[in-house]
């Protein structure tokens, strides 16, 4: 994230709900499926993208708000709806690399679930819909899935210093993948956890 000045005065931004963009933003970014290429289970889905020109599957927008005592910040995520293979299209997800801090994830658009798991393997799911507003223990890594046809908008709130720990996800994903069948979203077994 970027450095920015200290600022002990309030801070007021406006947020679009239905797209994610709040006004004023400090930074922006993008995730495409070569950004994902790992965390999606079909690795010849994934591919067949890469080799018709990749595709945008999320925008993150952040405000940290930097005091001279603790600092907070502001991210929204909006999520385009699609799949990878049969795999709906979902954030990176990670652990906070400092494992004493939580996060609120408040979704505001669209329809999906949050997975939530622990290193020593408890595995949680939210369904979401709009107004589903989840608390994030510390020790629990995070990934949204947008499993309808419209973008899922998400606000989180979080601490500056939380931080990103990607490898455990890159190495073995969450225990289930959430799948189309029929048309429906499904949980199965994550295949890349073996049996
Ligand atoms: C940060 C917070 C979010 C995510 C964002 C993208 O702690 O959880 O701002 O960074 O939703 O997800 P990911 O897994 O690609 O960082
Ligand atoms: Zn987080």
């Amino acid at each position: 994230m970027k450095q920015i000045p200290i600022n002990d005065l309030p801070i007021t931004v406006q947020l679009d709900a239905s797209t994610g963009v709040f006004t004023p933003c400090i930074e922006m970014e993008n995730r495409r499926v070569s950004d994902l290429s790992m965390m999606f289970y079909d690795q010849a889905a994934v591919q067949a993208i890469l080799e018709g020109g990749d595709r945008l599957v999320y925008d993150i927008r952040y405000y940290p708000f930097i005091t001279s005592v603790s600092d907070m910040a502001l991210g929204t995520t909006v999520i385009y709806p699609g799949k990878v293979g049969d795999e709906y299209h979902m954030t990176k997800g990670h652990f906070h690399a400092r494992a004493d801090q939580p996060e609120i994830y408040y979704c505001v658009q669209g329809e999906g679930f949050l997975q939530m798991e622990t290193r020593a393997g408890d595995y949680q799911v939210a369904a979401w819909k709009p107004g589903t507003v989840t608390h994030i223990p510390p020790a629990y890594a995070h990934r949204v899935i947008n499993t309808g046809s419209t973008p899922l908008v998400f606000v989180a709130s979080f601490h500056v210093a939380a931080g990103h720990d990607y490898a455990p996800v890159i190495a073995r994903g969450f225990q289930y993948v959430i799948v189309e069948r029929d048309g429906q979203p499904v949980a199965v077994p994550n295949p890349r956890r073996g049996s």
